[in-house]
């Protein structure tokens, strides 16, 4: 499964490694942990996103080596002499990773993808995509098993800390014995998982809190109590004194009540952007929903970028996931 990247890893020096646009704690992780071996090998490696790593992250990549792509010219350099780029998290298309993706799209270097997302790869010249892999670090992981790597607890940090996340607490369907069989590896390697989950969960300032508080409050239910739906407007959550890119950790909310199999979660995003969230209790897929909205991701989880107002968005959102839900009635919940 490994050995073609582990010979063109082998066989270059120069590396760069990137992940999609808003990088979470899985995409950080496997950059941040696949980076610090390749250096050990000695070879050249940037960590490049469209993104900053955002400030409640910062604990799992404290010497700052995961940059933001700047259109200068060092940067554009870097990624010029790259040999071989590996984009960890993220498939679909170079347009999942931003700014630095389109730039990078145009490069001769060698292309390499490891995910664990369903969408297409034909965007790359190496792919190993493993679909229930929990999440990419999973991938990461055994990759960097295959190579002998000695794993300082910085990497297992980094590698817990995409796992947990990406599973919500090793709680998503995809949560296997491999998943725990790798966060045990992780453990011996110096992983601290109190540390970790208060960086995660227990970091809310008070008025986030609050917002929270009014998101909860909003929760309407449709389809017979099956769908759970709310929003956010731009006047709502600037009263709160919140920014956009502090808004994550809403969109399960709605999954917490009884009999709901599906949650729509939208955010004015900006004037006529509206940023979709779905989630699903596993008994109903949803990517190919959030795939007509230009966005994707897993069967359970996905999310999608949409024009319009939020109020009309979320509507039209409500019709369709209750079609949906009519069409799959004698699907068999399975877990
Ligand atoms: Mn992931």
């Amino acid at each position: 499964m490994w050995q073609k990247i582990i010979s063109i890893i082998n066989e270059h020096e120069k590396f760069v490694i990137t992940s999609h646009i808003n990088p979470d704690c899985d995409a950080l992780g496997s950059e941040l942990a696949l980076a610090t071996h390749l250096r050990a090998m000695g070879k050249s490696v940037l960590i490049m996103n469209s993104d900053p790593v955002p400030p409640n992250y910062w604990f799992i990549d404290r010497k700052n080596k995961a940059k933001r792509f700047h259109k200068n010219s060092k940067h554009l350099r870097k990624l010029d002499e790259a040999e071989v780029i590996i984009v960890v998290d993220a498939s679909g298309g170079w347009e999942r990773i931003g700014r630095v993706g389109q730039k990078l799209s145009e490069s001769k270097a060698i292309k390499i993808c490891i995910d664990h997302h369903p969408d297409p790869v034909d965007f790359v010249d190496v792919a190993v995509v493993d679909t229930d892999a929990a999440a990419a670090a999973e991938l990461i992981y055994s990759l960097l098993v295959e190579m002998g790597a000695t794993f300082t607890p910085h990497m297992a940090q980094a590698l817990y800390t995409g796992i947990m996340t990406d599973t919500g607490g090793f709680r998503f369907p995809k949560t296997s014995p491999r998943t725990h069989q790798i966060t045990a590896e992780l453990l011996t390697h110096g992983a601290d998982p109190l540390f970790i989950y208060k960086q995660i969960y227990e970091q809310s300032s008070a008025v986030r809190l609050r917002l929270k508080g009014h998101v909860l409050s909003s929760i309407e239910t449709a389809a017979d109590g099956q769908i759970a739906y709310y929003s956010l407007d731009q006047k709502t959550f600037k009263e709160h004194n919140i920014e956009f890119g502090q808004l994550n950790g809403f969109a399960g909310l709605g999954q917490e009540i009884k009999g709901v199999r599906v949650t729509i979660y939208c955010v004015e995003a900006s004037p006529n952007r509206v940023k979709i969230s779905l989630r699903t209790d596993g008994s109903v897929s949803i990517n190919q929903l959030a795939i007509e909205y230009g966005g994707g991701g897993h069967p359970s989880a996905a999310g999608a970028s949409a024009e319009g107002q939020v109020d009309e968005v979320i509507v039209e959102l409500v019709k369709k996931v209750t079609y949906l839900l009519t069409e799959t009635k004698t699907e068999t919940t399975s877990p």
